[in-house]
């Protein structure tokens, strides 16, 4: 008796696949052939290279617009193919070939990322693995649900260099989200260099949450993560949080204060008990002048411009503050992207609000006719404790379990918001607890991946059976160097499989 063909633990789990029996042997000889006039999609192919190269040893040259052969790795962009969408794909595993196409150079992206997690773990390691790197044959149709997969960094309570983000950034793409959203000040820290307000950084970026050295982005250094998410297909959406959460920049330029006297640095971690000046108009100056390097430095459509806990900033004039910041974002050519509270001022009809805590105040924003990203905070803060033996993360929205945060389905997630209204899902790593790679790898994996599914899959998952396809990707996570958190709620197999 044959036993059914095993179907792969992908995730996010993809649209519809078709396994069947036998399997495609990847070789030394393989090449990757790129059947598009397309430099996009050759630099897609070479990407692929790239990751493959290190643990397999093999050499897999790209060449463009060759005769396919035996054993080769076949990328093709059909432009007219509607039914793929901008992200989606098509990927044909075959006994001879494994097929790759798409609409667009997005979706062929995604499609070499699907393929990635079709191989064994061990082709995710840094160092040569011995072995074979078998693809069980497969047809997958795949595209998803939202447009909008993001993951949220807080590089202000605790700095994350380059490095740190660039890294991230590539755990992004092999689980398919789109947008990184850097909260780049708040109270503890003003971490993006402004030509014109050199304190910003000269004194605002000097301190961190307990009092650690801080950190700041060069502009070069800012340019080079968003080129470098860029080639990934991730957006980068730069936040400057205001009116509250800003004692950085008071602390940098006193004059912004109301009073003019600029107050201490602030190493702890409360909020709501900063504002910017609201009648005074070097406030909209400095905010012009920062929005606009920052605008011009940014590809992407959006800025995020803050708009949360404004506890200091009376109520009439953090409405009047929130339509002005709006209009200076959409004089320097963006869409602006605010927290859920601003949903109390007028909001510009092109404006995203991110819903974190407060249905009634997403539903405002919607019945304005803005769309809504959404994070609430009871499911997908990555800063939230697991459990009450978790060592780092906050517990303000109570404790969120790895089903919890995957185990929700965005089309309900607010009374009275429908699918229609929802751009997507985001993930917020606040960093008051974590400041080393260690502290962001437990807290946001697994978590993160389980926010991904409910960003790309349609709906109709479940946890029983989402929770075995999370198993197989410890040895996965554990080759990439991830200190995942190996909560028990997931049958994780064998880390030793990572060297099958
Ligand atoms: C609330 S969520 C905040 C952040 C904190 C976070 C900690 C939001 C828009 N504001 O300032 O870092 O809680 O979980």
């Amino acid at each position: 008796m044959s036993r059914a063909p095993a179907f792969p633990p992908l995730i996010p789990k993809p649209l519809a696949v078709a396994p069947r029996r036998g399997a495609f042997q990847l070789g030394r000889s393989a090449r990757i052939v790129v059947r598009a006039d397309d430099p996009e999609a050759a630099r897609v192919a070479r990407l692929l290279a790239a990751r493959l190269r290190p643990a397999t040893g093999y050499r897999l040259p790209v060449s463009v617009s060759r005769e396919p052969g035996s054993g080769d790795l076949v990328l093709g962009l059909s432009p007219g193919d509607r039914a793929l969408g901008d992200e989606g794909y098509r990927l044909r595993v075959e006994p001879t070939m494994a097929r790759l196409d798409a609409r667009t150079p997005a979706g062929l992206f995604y499609a070499t990322q699907t393929l990635r997690q079709l191989l064994p773990a061990s082709v995710d390691s840094a160092r040569r693995r011995p072995g074979r790197f078998e693809i069980g044959l497969v047809t997958i149709h795949d595209r998803p649900r939202f447009g909008w997969r993001g993951l949220m960094l807080d590089v202000a309570r605790h700095f994350f260099d380059v490095g740190e983000v660039q890294r991230l950034i590539d755990l992004m793409a092999l689980y398919k989200l789109n947008r990184l959203h850097l909260h780049l000040t708040d109270d503890q820290g003003w971490r993006i260099a402004v030509r014109s307000w050199p304190n910003l950084t000269r004194v605002g970026a000097s301190t961190a949450v307990g009092g650690g050295p801080g950190g700041h982005f060069t502009r070069r250094q800012y340019a080079q993560i968003v080129r470098y998410a860029r080639d990934r297909f991730v957006d980068v959406v730069p936040e400057i949080e205001m009116p509250g959460h800003v004692n950085a920049a008071l602390a940098s330029y006193g004059e912004l204060t109301c009073d003019g006297v600029a107050p201490a640095p602030y190493t702890g971690i409360d909020v709501g008990f900063s504002s910017f000046c609201i009648g005074k108009e070097l406030t909209y100056a400095f905010l012009d002048d920062v929005l606009g390097e920052l605008a011009a430095l940014t590809p992407g459509a959006y800025v995020h411009v803050g708009g949360d806990e404004a506890f200091s900033t009376d109520p009439s004039d953090y409405r009047a503050f929130v339509e002005r910041v709006q209009r200076i974002a959409r004089r320097h050519g963006k869409r602006a992207i605010l927290w859920e509270e601003a949903a109390r001022a007028r909001l510009q009809r092109t404006a995203v609000v991110q819903h974190w805590h407060d249905p009634e105040l997403a539903r405002r924003a919607v019945s304005q006719g803005a769309k809504l990203v959404l994070s609430p905070s009871t499911r997908v803060y990555l800063d939230m404790k697991y459990d009450r033996g978790s060592p780092l993360g906050l517990e303000w929205a109570g404790r969120t379990s790895v089903r919890k945060a995957y185990d929700w389905d965005p089309a309900d997630a607010v009374e009275g918001v429908a699918e229609r209204d929802v751009l997507g899902v985001e993930a917020p790593l606040w960093s008051e607890t974590i400041d080393t790679r260690a502290g962001l790898d437990w807290l946001a994996f697994p978590r993160l991946l389980g926010v991904a599914e409910a960003g790309w899959s349609e709906a109709g998952r479940t946890w029983r059976e989402y929770r075995m396809r999370l198993a197989q990707h410890g040895p996965r996570l554990a080759a990439l160097g991830v200190g995942f958190n190996a909560d028990p709620s997931v049958p994780w197999s064998s880390l030793a499989t990572a060297d099958r």
